[in-house]
């Protein structure tokens, strides 16, 4: 079926229209199994009127209608079956065609002929408004991230038309209200979409059942439903905390796969277990920045807060790769968030993290104080939700943003070389960006061009965007040109999932779906967590400057734990007592390594390198000393080659002379 529906999309089968111009021959479509011949044997290029709903308008539909009915008959309504049997048979022009019986419940129970004797009295609106279902249906799968709940601050200007935003700053994308409510209704906008009259639709539709094409999941097992159903159901799916863009990817199995796993009904549900593991991570992640900052409140230590949820995405992508296979996870991110992840991901022992706020700690190689903001690590644990071991490292990383991006693929290619990983199933990678880096560094744009590349390819990359809707102090519509920040991985038809990471419950189901995207179709993927920054680009700088605007904002935000905890207590997940009991354990864990911290002297190199070098190091954990074995050549001579290479030539100097 995949390769039909494929072939299809690619072929689209002509129109009525374009048949009448050029058909003598007749068609062949590929379906499984075989081939299936569609005649056009009423020699359409007569008179297509004889049947008046095969029009250029109704083509669509009648496409939809007819690849349903090619996958199994009972798809598509009777009289359809009856019109693409008698097509097929060669009935002549207008003959093909019989009356229908109504679609609604009113026709249950009759058997088909006598439904069909039912004629339905004005058979062209009844197209025209199943064509007009179906195009608000694939408005939806298209533009309904537009008005998805995306900013947690909600303060996002939507502004399609350029006008200066009146907000002060646009974050999220650039859209125009106006158009939305056109092209795109929600619930509330009912009105405006019935009165501007765009689909056809009046209010009166809303409880009239329509059939749902196949190239929707909405249904679930009900192939019909009342257009308010209908409506319902896709605002859940496209316009709550998470805005899906993939209607662009040109490939409809991909496509259909993507429709399925947002738009089951339900398909969004959490064990109980998965719940009590997520707010563990969330009291981690945020218990872990509270600590740094109790301890050391004058240190730069460019904190997650606002993007907390970034944890327990990451472990979430973790565990489901890990449950399909993957053994090998290398990672590259900036600075926000590293020790966070350091700590709570990689698992880097606290107290190696915490002694690097000593000032008296001597490193061993390093001059710079951000030192801890650039050093990888490596380390290889049991992943307790799939039960097996998986290595993970961090790559160490410059100042420069971005650049460790192609570093990151490097690796995770001779990783997979080395182990003879030929379609990257058990060795990953995955790249975290800010928002700002990801749309300005034109590095990005190069590496995502490498990824489809039979030499380069590492068989797909989870591109997981913390957008904080700034770039040091810079609003987005002075930092890109592009509505989302994301944009640039559209060329490699990378689907995005942005979510609205105040939602920790969404960012780890898109977590879940762009993990199995990963390891299904083995392409690149991107997550963008659509968050805020609590404090200034660092601790040390004041935002209010800035970003006044914004910062009143967030000083009013309540934090993401906090939310997330009185909605599980509520919830009944956990009780009051076992959420302090959780925070108090995982304080305490902190203040233990703290202590431990204060007795390194050191700064170990071995435990902070992001592969696993074990002859590198002597007992010591110093790198041994190098010595190189006899190369035939005397001393004398390199000296002679190497002064040769580095003086300048004798031509070009004559030349320079003169
Ligand atoms: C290539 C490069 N350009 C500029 C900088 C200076 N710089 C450091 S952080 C930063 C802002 C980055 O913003 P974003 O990517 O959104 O990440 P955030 O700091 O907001 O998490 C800039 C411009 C840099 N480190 N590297």
């Amino acid at each position: 079926m995949h390769r039909l529906r494929t072939t299809m999309a690619r072929l689209r089968p002509l129109t009525a229209a374009q048949s009448a111009q050029s058909i003598s021959q007749p068609r062949l479509l590929a379906i499984e199994g075989g081939l299936r011949t569609f005649k056009p044997a009423r020699r359409l290029n007569t008179s297509v009127a004889a049947e008046p709903f095969l029009n250029g308008t109704s083509s669509n539909y009648v496409e939809e209608m007819y690849y349903a009915w090619l996958e199994n008959p009972r798809n598509v309504h009777k009289s359809w079956d009856i019109f693409f049997r008698n097509a097929n048979a060669g009935a002549p022009p207008g003959a093909a065609y019989q009356s229908p019986p109504p679609l609604s419940g009113s026709s249950q129970g009759l058997t088909g002929v006598q439904a069909l004797m039912g004629a339905q009295p004005n058979l062209e609106k009844l197209v025209q408004d199943h064509q007009a279902v179906h195009s608000l249906i694939r408005a939806y799968q298209v533009r309904g991230h537009h008005i998805a709940k995306l900013d947690p601050l909600e303060i996002s200007c939507v502004d399609f038309d350029d006008t200066p935003c009146t907000v002060g700053f646009q974050n999220v994308a650039v859209f125009n209200p106006d158009l939305d409510l056109i092209c795109m209704p929600t619930l509330s906008a009912h009105v405006n979409v019935f009165e501007t009259g765009v689909y056809g639709l009046a209010e009166s539709d809303l409880d009239k059942v329509f059939r749902l094409p196949t190239t929707t999941f909405i249904g679930g097992s009900e192939s019909s439903l009342p257009l308010r159903e209908i409506i319902r159901r896709l605002e859940m799916a496209y316009c709550q905390h998470i805005g899906v863009e993939f209607m662009f990817i040109n490939d409809l199995e991909q496509c259909q796969w993507i429709r399925e796993k947002f738009e089951t009904p339900g398909i969004m549900q959490f064990s109980l277990e998965e719940k009590k593991t997520l707010l563990a991570r969330m009291i981690r992640s945020t218990r872990f920045e509270e600590f740094l900052q109790r301890k050391w409140s004058s240190e730069k230590r460019f904190g997650l807060e606002g993007c907390e949820s970034l944890i327990p995405a990451l472990k979430t992508i973790i565990d489901m790769s890990s449950l399909s296979g993957v053994e090998s996870v290398i990672m590259g991110m900036p600075h926000r968030g590293r020790l966070n992840v350091l700590a709570n991901v990689i698992r880097k022992e606290l107290d190696q993290i915490f002694c690097q706020f000593d000032s008296k700690l001597e490193a061993a190689d390093e001059g710079s104080g951000d030192v801890k903001y650039h050093l990888g690590m490596y380390h290889k644990r049991m992943n307790r939700v799939s039960d097996r071991e998986i290595s993970m490292s961090l790559m160490a990383n410059p100042s420069h943003l971005e650049a460790v991006d192609p570093v990151v693929q490097g690796k995770t290619k001779a990783e997979q070389f080395y182990s003879g990983d030929t379609e990257g199933k058990r060795v990953m990678s995955i790249l975290l960006h800010g928002d700002a880096a990801f749309a300005g560094q034109g590095i990005v744009y190069e590496t995502f061009h490498l990824s489809d590349l039979p030499s380069y390819t590492t068989h797909g990359t989870i591109h997981v965007v913390v957008n904080n809707q700034i770039g040091f102090t810079t609003d987005p519509r002075m930092a890109r040109s592009s509505p989302y920040p994301t944009d640039v991985a559209r060329v490699v038809n990378a689907p995005i999932f942005h979510v609205n990471a105040d939602d920790p419950e969404a960012v780890i189901y898109v977590c879940k779906v762009a993990s199995e995207w990963r390891n299904t179709f083995h392409k690149d993927v991107v997550v963008d967590l659509v968050c805020y920054r609590r404090n200034g680009h660092n601790e040390m700088d004041e935002p209010m400057f800035t970003q006044p605007l914004m910062y009143k904002q967030i000083k009013k935000q309540k934090g993401v734990l906090q939310k997330f905890a009185e909605k599980v207590i509520a919830e009944g997940v956990v009780t009051t007592q076992a959420y302090e009991e959780e925070v108090a354990r995982y304080d305490k864990i902190c203040e233990d390594a703290y202590n431990r911290s204060k007795d390194e002297k050191i700064l170990h190199i071995k435990h902070w390198l992001d592969s696993p070098w074990p002859d590198f190091f002597n007992l010591d954990g110093q790198p041994k000393t190098m010595h190189s074995p006899p190369t035939g050549i005397s001393e004398e001579e390199l000296k002679h080659i190497g002064n040769i290479a580095s003086s300048v030539p004798v031509e070009t100097s004559r030349y320079t002379e003169v």
